[in-house]
Formats: C-alpha cells, structure tokens, sequence
C-alpha cells in the first residue's frame, strides 16, 4: 500500500464519499490539503470570508442532503464560520467544516491563533474533534458523514494539525458513507390509520430536514387520498407545493392568523420532521407543554426530540422520507368527514398570499413585484434569503412549488441570502437562483458577491433597502415607541457596488421600473443587484412604523 501525506488521505477520503464540491478561505495550516485539492475532481469555491465559505458549504447540505464540505483556516478563521455552523444546528443540515490547526506539539502554550475546539463548538455541533494520526482520517472522516447526516442531521467540526497533514501513512480508503435509515413500524403506521380515522378536524405540519422531491411527491399523494390540510414549518415552505388544493399555508413569523386558529382548533396534528420551536409554535403558544391539548402525532428522526417539548399520543421515530414511504399502506376512511375544513383553509391561504390588494406608502409596491415575480420565475427558481422583515414578502406572496427550491435559515441569521444564492448556482448553474436582502442584510456577506463574478454565477440580489435595521425599528417603536436608537443605516449605492465587482447593477425606485430591470439583470448574463429603494413606513405588507408607534403611545397613555 502507497504512503500518502495526511493531506492527501483526507481528500481521497472526500472522493470516496461523494464530494464534488468544497468552499473555503485558504490558510497557511492546511496548505497540504489545498495542495491535494490542486489535482482532486473536487471544485473548490475560495470565498471571501469564512462565514460566506460556511453558508455556501451549508445552503448544499440543505439542496442535497448530503454534508456541505467547508475549509478554513484555526482561530479567526473557524469562529468568522461559526454563524455557517450555527445555522447547520438549528436548520438540523448535514456540514462538515474542517479546520487547520496548530501543530499538535505547541498545544496547550496558547500558540499562535490557538483555540479549543471542542470547547468552542461543542454546544453548537453535533461532533467536534481533532485526527492526531494521519492513519486515522479514513475512519475519522467516515464517521463524520454518518454523525451529519444520521438522526437530526447537524455540523461537525474537524480540526486537522498542520504537522499532522504533511505526515504520511500507508492506510486503506473507507467505504463510502450509507445515511443511517430510521423506518417506522408496521404497527405505529396501524396506529396512525386509527387516530386518523377518529379524526374530526386533523392537520399536518412539515418540517425538519431529511426530505426529498420523492418524499415531497408521497406526502402529496397521501394528503390527496385523506383530503387532509397540510401547512408547513417556517421556512420550509419547500416541503409541500403551494398550488397544490391540499396546501394551506406556512407557520413563520407573521403567520396568518386564519391558520394560527385552525392549527390551535385541529383535534389531531401529525407533526412530521419538524420540532414546533419557538417561531413556528407561535412562542409555544400553538400547543401546550407538555400535554398538547390534541392528539399529536410526532414524526421525527431523532428520538431524542420526540417528548422533548411536547408529549406526542403516537411517537415515530423515522426520517420523513422513510414515513412517506410507509405512508402509500394507510387507507382512508371510507367516508372523510372533515367538513370542508381543507377547502376553507385554502381559501384563506390563497387570499393571504394574494399581493394584488396589498397597497403600501411610497412609490415602490413590494407586492406588485411579488405579483411580477410570480408570473416570471420558473417553477425550479432557488429563492434565497437571510433575517429581516423584507422577507416576509418572499414568504408569504411566493409560491414554493418544487423541493429544492428554497435557502432560508430557520436559525434567523442575517446575511445568508448571499452566499446561499452563491452555493446554489455553483450546484445548479442552469436553475434560476434570485436572493433578497435587506439593506442590512446585504452587508452582513455582500462580499460573496465578489465570489459570484469569480465564478461566473449570474444571480440576482434583490436588496430591498429602506435605510434602517427594520425588524428591529419595529419592535423598538412596539416596545419604545419614538424612541429610536441604534437602528439607522447610512446606505452605499448597491447598484454602483454590483458595477464596481464587476456585476450587472441597477437602481429602482417607482413599481413600473422593477420589471425592466429584472429582465436587464436575467439578459446581462452577470450577477446582478436590483437595488430596490422602499419607503422605511413599509414595515410589514399590513402596516407602517408610524401606526405602530401611535398604538403603542395610546397603549401607554
Ligand atoms: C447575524 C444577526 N445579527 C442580528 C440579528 C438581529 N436582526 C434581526 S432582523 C434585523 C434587521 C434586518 O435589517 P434589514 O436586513 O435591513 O431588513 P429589514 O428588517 O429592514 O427589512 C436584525 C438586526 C440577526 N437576526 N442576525
Ligand atoms: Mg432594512
């Protein structure tokens, strides 16, 4: 058996278990592994900061199931990851992020960019570790994929001395990866066809990860046969087609209020993927702790999370995709009695997400463009965004259709529209991949739009500016009403920044000038920022920042 270096071993390792693609910000602690890549079918996106690298490698566990492969350098390197990694645990998205590291002699001297890794990360991945032994990253590796992608899949961080990648060792090749299945029993699916048939108002909610266009498919078919309502989880809105007569709408912030009350009305909510965290339960107001006050059915692919807020009447321990499997052998009951249930609620999905009577102050109406998104974007469209209230636009007006087609981080991180717009054109170079942002937002990762001229990857940034940290103005004037403080934002030129990196920018003020525009960006063959100037009253599609803060002055008299 041929020696090869620790660098090499490693990047064989990525071969055998299926990457095709890896992000990074080089760093002179593992130039063995960049050295290895140089000759690897393996493409290397070289990003601009290490947060952006993260998000990349993240926005692909999200697309593909399979961990999103990240490098970066120790210390300021691996914590400018770290909001990539919290977002892989809250999103539960298989990541991988490996890290150069200090020689493993100098350890414990607090050694130039020295940092604990597995105090650091250890709340916020599911595995952190260091390989000590060149022999052992082949089994090292190997375990990293399954621990990403079994049960609730999360991130793992790997720390890799520098003196360790440059040693050799004569060792095999691990067997490539098998996620780790979780089926659930013949006689839970038995219970389930039970409750179901006693049902008088029942719902489901999608959620979580370990998904699939297949599952999607199954659960649509199954939501058909049962006519049952199906809402889906924030930000997940990818899990179930919105033109679909089955689909009534998602549970993120600013739900609508119709379907807050029809999920705290349903007698029987099958649960499945998803936990019912803070957002989508309404601040755990949708069911009670512990007792749901309904027959709860809870799908989910880690047993540790079935009873851990919520005590489900049937737990299932299974990844959704095996649950929609197992789903083809229910069989409806003979006559459904759910009393036009389904049909009023979409009904009231379908006048929710209408734009058309939305009308705001200012010249830029946000739901027209919504309204001439929907008509334009093709089904396949990858819509990305990061935290702030313009994207309550993107998730209440557009229509998800297909699996695969949304980048939001449920962890409510600002600044991954970019970069996740980034890994979802490297992935996909022939789907249409659009990312709003908030003045805000945009510049928490705007960089990586350097990434995307580097690359050639045309996106379009949709930066939807009204010169403040918006959410947070809104909550201010809720809670301090007139009182602003800490919220204002002095803007560049988005349009003339886009220019300057080499990308295709334009400046819209009035409606009629969104859509010329956007076609200019799509034609132009070039990233694009579509630098979108909105009036700051335009706080929510139903309200403005001034009837805010009057109510909020009455209230305190
Ligand atoms: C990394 C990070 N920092 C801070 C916050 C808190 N936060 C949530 S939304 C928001 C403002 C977003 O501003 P902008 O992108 O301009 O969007 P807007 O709300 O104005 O539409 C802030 C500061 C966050 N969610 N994430
Ligand atoms: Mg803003």
């Amino acid at each position: 058996m041929n020696a090869r270096t620790g660098g090499q071993i490693l990047v064989d390792q990525l071969l055998v278990h299926g990457v095709r693609h890896a992000f990074c910000v080089p760093g002179e602690s593992y130039l063995a592994v960049l050295d290895a890549l140089h000759d690897a079918s393996i493409d290397v996106t070289v990003c601009r900061q290490e947060g952006g690298a993260a998000m990349m490698a993240e926005a692909h566990g999200k697309l593909t199931g399979r961990p999103g492969i990240c490098f970066v350098t120790r210390g300021p390197g691996v914590t400018n990851a770290s909001p990539g990694i919290h977002i892989a645990k809250q999103d539960s998205t298989p990541l991988i992020v490996f890290v150069g590291q200090i020689e493993r002699g100098m350890r414990e001297r607090e050694a130039f960019q020295e940092l604990d890794y597995r105090a650091v990360f250890g709340s916020m991945a599911k595995w952190v570790t260091e390989i000590d032994d060149a022999a052992r990253i082949p089994e090292i590796v190997a375990r990293a994929f399954r621990i990403a992608t079994a049960g609730r899949p999360g991130p793992v961080v790997i720390a890799l001395p520098e003196d360790m990648l440059v040693e050799t060792a004569a060792v095999a090749d691990a067997l490539p990866y098998e996620p780790v299945e979780t089926h659930p029993a013949l006689a839970q699916m038995a219970e389930l066809q039970k409750l179901l048939w006693a049902a008088k108002a029942p719902l489901a909610i999608l959620g979580g990860t370990r998904w699939s266009e297949k599952a999607v498919e199954r659960f649509v078919r199954f939501a058909e046969r049962f006519d049952l309502p199906v809402a889906v989880s924030f930000r997940r809105q990818m899990l179930f087609p919105a033109d679909h007569p089955n689909y009534i709408g998602d549970i993120g912030f600013g739900a609508n209020p119709a379907l807050v009350a029809r999920v705290k009305a349903a007698d029987t909510v099958l649960l499945v993927g998803g936990r019912l965290s803070e957002v989508p339960s309404q601040s755990y107001s949708l069911l009670g702790i512990p007792e749901p006050g309904c027959t709860l059915v809870h799908v989910h692919p880690d047993s540790g999370e079935l009873g851990r807020v919520y005590r489900p009447a049937l737990a299932i321990n299974a990844s959704p995709s095996a649950f929609s499997a197992a789903l083809e052998g229910l069989q409806p009951p003979k006559a459904i009695g759910w009393g036009g249930n389904r049909e009023e609620a979409r009904a009231a999905y379908l006048a929710w997400s209408d734009p058309a009577p939305v009308r705001t102050p200012g010249t830029l109406q946000m739901g027209e463009v919504m309204a001439y998104l929907e008509e334009k974007l093709p089904a396949d469209a990858i819509m990305c965004n990061g935290a702030g209230n313009y994207a309550i636009w993107l998730h209440r007006f557009h229509r998800f259709r297909r699996f695969g087609t949304q980048l939001a981080p449920t962890s409510g991180s600002m600044g991954y529209g970019v970069p996740a717009a980034v890994g979802a054109k490297r992935l996909h170079p022939e789907r249409t991949v659009v990312a709003f942002a908030g003045d805000g937002c945009f510049l928490m990762n705007g960089q990586e739009f350097a990434t995307a001229v580097q690359y050639d990857l045309p996106i379009v940034v949709i930066v939807v500016d009204n010169g403040i940290y918006g959410t947070i103005r809104m909550h201010q004037e809720r809670e301090y009403p007139g009182r602003v403080s800490g919220t204002m934002l002095k803007n560049p030129d988005f349009a003339a920044y886009a220019r300057a990196f080499g990308g295709h920018g334009e400046r819209v003020e009035r409606t009629e000038e969104f859509a010329p525009a956007f076609e200019r960006a799509l034609a132009s063959g070039k990233p694009a920022i579509i630098h979108c100037l909105i009036d700051p009253e335009v706080i929510t599609p139903a309200t403005t920042l001034s009837a805010i803060r009057e109510k909020a002055l009455k209230a305190k008299g």
